[in-house]
């Protein structure tokens, strides 16, 4: 097991001098020493790249702890624009927003911190750019993955071909696949483009130099 072969972060964590799994029988934290560890782990690692603009337009700076389900439940509303003019919208909405925390809040605070985020970019970069260990590798690995997904092969990736391309490669059988799907579209565009925000965010295109350079950042 080299769990440091995962990490693609080019700084250096800082030496382990605390354990980050907490016992089972210790009491929930106070709200003073969640503070304190939140302001550590943003301490160790800057908002910043196509994740960290999500991160902020979230939790509505870059400062904040984290966000909350009813800030995630907003952006899935108001800015992604999740399951629009769907059947049962609200019910979606709110199922999204309870797997995202569950799956997204890892220490159970009932928010999400920039650390716990990271985890989140982590994945998506290994979706983007598969095999990638730098910066450069990443665009690399990231240009051939645009080729693949840009079906219509006009140089853009736009939201029918993202969503076909998750579409494609989730394990047959899963539930909701066309949600997940749409969100992972919705996310890529609103992460990844950096010239159409006045767009709704289906309506956006991402260009290879955007995909590649997305890539690029979140690796660094
Ligand atoms: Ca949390
Ligand atoms: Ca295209």
């Amino acid at each position: 097991m080299s769990k440091d072969q995962r990490s693609t972060s080019t700084t250096a964590p800082a030496a382990s001098t605390s354990t980050t799994t907490a016992p089972a029988t210790q009491p929930a934290t106070s709200n003073t020493a969640m503070l304190a560890q939140v302001g550590a782990a943003q301490a160790g690692g800057a908002v910043d790249g196509p994740m960290g603009k999500v991160f902020v337009r979230i939790a509505g700076s870059a400062s904040a702890p984290g966000f909350d389900r009813s800030q995630l439940h907003n952006y899935l509303d108001k800015t992604l624009k999740l399951a629009d003019g769907e059947w049962f919208r609200s019910a979606k909405l709110d199922g999204v927003a309870d797997k995202l925390m569950a799956q997204l809040d890892v220490d159970k605070d009932g928010l999400v911190s920039w650390a716990e985020f990271k985890a989140f970019e982590a994945q998506t970069l290994a979706t983007v750019a598969p095999g990638a260990r730098d910066e450069a590798s990443a665009r690399t690995a990231a240009g051939g993955r645009f080729d693949k997904l840009d079906s219509s092969r006009d140089g853009s990736l736009n939201y029918d071909e993202l969503s076909a391309g998750t579409l494609a490669e989730l394990p047959k059988g899963t539930d909701h696949a066309d949600l997940i799907a749409q969100l992972a579209a919705r996310i890529a565009l609103d992460a990844v483009d950096t010239d159409q925000g006045k767009s709704p965010v289906k309506n956006r295109t991402l260009s290879k130099g955007e995909w590649t350079n997305a890539a690029g950042e979140m690796a660094r």
